[in-house]
């Protein structure tokens, strides 16, 4: 049997810090000498990004209807999994990736409301039963988290997105279906505390990679 790589996700509401700790978890893999493949979604490719970019784009005069946000999140999966994701994952690196279909349930299921079992059918269909070994679950209140992203977005001076735009109650509901699926498959998840300072949670993230990667390898 071909060994390949392992394939870890962050995911978590908005602003909990998963970019900044996607680049944490990825040089903690480099320093042990695995070769790191780290990537996003939506997004990762050229055109899964030109997807993102329509499905972040708040400028539009016209409602982006549910479904169609549905369609269009794996339609940048498929390209980002084929293009991307599958190629390293065959050659042995292991893959960091910046959300996957955790936030799917947790956005268009919790969040917008689509019932689980379609998005459970597009899964199957796309992703043919590969899915993440582990995924890191960065959680915390989505309260503070928007106080954090306020900052940054004052620093930047950048606009808000169309997922940016959404009140506390959607990132409630999304904080609660993320814990749902993290309590349904423990085995996969690990619950991280990310309301704590950046190097405790960085700490967190360290005893859970030891502790798994002792186990793979
Ligand atoms: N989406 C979806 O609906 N369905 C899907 O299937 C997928 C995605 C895949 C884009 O994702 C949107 O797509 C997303 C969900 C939707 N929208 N939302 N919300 P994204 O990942 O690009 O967007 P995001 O979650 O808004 O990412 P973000 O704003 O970049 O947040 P983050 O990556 O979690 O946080 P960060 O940038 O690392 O940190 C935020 C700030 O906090 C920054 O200034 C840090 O320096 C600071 N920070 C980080 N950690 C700490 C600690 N521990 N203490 C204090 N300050 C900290």
């Amino acid at each position: 049997m071909i060994k390949r790589g392992r394939f870890i996700t962050l995911e978590g509401g908005e602003g909990v810090g998963k970019s900044t700790n996607v680049a944490f978890v990825a040089s903690w893999l480099k320093e042990r000498g695995i070769e790191v493949v780290r990537t996003r979604e939506p997004g990762g490719t050229p055109r899964a990004e030109a997807i993102r970019g329509l499905l972040l784009d708040p400028s539009f005069d016209e409602t982006l209807h549910t479904d169609a946000e549905l369609l269009l999140m794996f339609a940048a999966r498929a390209q980002h999994l084929a293009q991307k994701i599958v190629p390293a994952l065959e050659r042995g690196a292991w893959v960091v990736c910046d959300r996957f279909t955790d936030a799917t349930f947790a956005y268009q299921g919790g969040g917008r409301g689509i019932e689980s079992g379609r998005i459970a059918q597009l899964e199957q269909f796309v992703q043919k039963g590969l899915s993440p070994d582990l995924t890191l679950l960065l959680d915390m209140s989505p309260d503070a988290a928007k106080e954090r992203l306020e900052g940054r977005l004052r620093d930047q001076q950048t606009q808000r997105d169309r997922f940016e735009q959404e009140q506390l109650s959607f990132f409630e509901a999304v904080r609660h279906a993320y814990l749902e699926r993290a309590t349904a498959a423990p085995q996969r998840f690990a619950l991280i505390d990310a309301g704590q300072a950046l190097d405790q949670v960085q700490a967190s993230l360290a005893q859970t990679l030891e502790e798994r990667v002792t186990l793979w390898q």
